[in-house]
């Protein structure tokens, strides 16, 4: 169970954001309406959450999910793949020390980001990917089994991050859209198979046992009610036209 999560505000410069979508421009005040709701989601869900300002410097800074890994064993600040956000990094580390006393630090010239990384139990999968190179990702898993934890490669065809793809919703269920659904090392979850029409709700959030489903994703919110999940459905089409998807808007530990 998670009780923290941190986020921080889309600022107004998002609108230069890195996207290979082509969903339009994000509309910033509709963004920060969506942002509002979606933090009131997560505190449904119970958690307390920490609201870091928007930095006009970074335009993809609300994607924080990106900057960091938080365990229960130790936080682990990355170093983001894109080199606009490489220093992202910085204000957060000053919020995670004050939830985390152990920070470890991915160092150069291995790159990760932790949208790349699903967390299930002990276990990490890191996803390589155009962000997250092996380098960084011996780095990773090496901090990680320093801390007792474990981690293994998934290598990424498609998608922009690991979790763009799949979800872990905990119980041995794994939301899996594409590449995913038939990969010989997701095949030990039950695994609930998103149809290529949703490909976009693969990325929902579990919190709690109550699970975050993007708005409009009707079909992928029944399958996880069917699974015994309550749903909340948190309306991101802004964040969308950037590429990013529920998880990536929160750390959450
Ligand atoms: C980027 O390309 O870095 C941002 N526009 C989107 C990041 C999405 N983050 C995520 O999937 N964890």
């Amino acid at each position: 169970m998670f009780s923290n999560a941190i986020v921080r505000r889309p600022c107004k410069n998002m609108v230069s954001g890195l996207t290979s979508a082509s969903l339009g421009s994000p509309d910033h005040a509709l963004a920060m309406r969506q942002h509002d709701a979606y933090i009131q989601a997560l505190e449904r869900c119970g958690l307390s959450v920490t609201i870091m300002e928007a930095d006009e410097s970074f335009p993809d800074s609300t994607f924080i999910e990106d900057t960091c890994l938080v365990t229960p064993n130790c936080a682990v600040m990355t170093r983001p793949g894109a080199p606009s956000r490489l220093e992202e990094t910085r204000e957060v580390e000053k919020v995670i020390q004050n939830f985390c006393d152990t920070i470890e630090h991915i160092t150069a010239p291995g790159t990760i980001d932790a949208g790349d990384i699903m967390m299930t139990g002990s276990h990490f999968y890191i996803g390589l990917s155009e962000r997250t190179d092996k380098a960084g990702a011996r780095q990773m898993s090496s901090v990680l089994e320093r801390h007792g934890m474990t981690a293994s490669t998934i290598a990424l065809e498609h998608v922009l991050h690991l979790k763009t793809g799949i979800s872990y919703l905990e119980n041995n269920i794994l939301l899996a859209a594409g590449e995913f659904i038939n990969h010989p090392a997701l095949e030990h979850f039950d695994i609930i198979e998103v149809p290529e029409t949703e490909s976009y709700a693969a990325n929902s959030l579990w919190v709690n046992d109550k699970v975050l489903v993007p708005k409009g994703f009707n079909a992928v919110m029944q399958m996880i009610e069917k699974k015994g999940y309550e749903t909340l459905a948190v309306d991101v089409s802004e964040f969308q036209k950037l590429d990013g998807g529920l998880s990536c808007l929160s750390l959450r530990f």
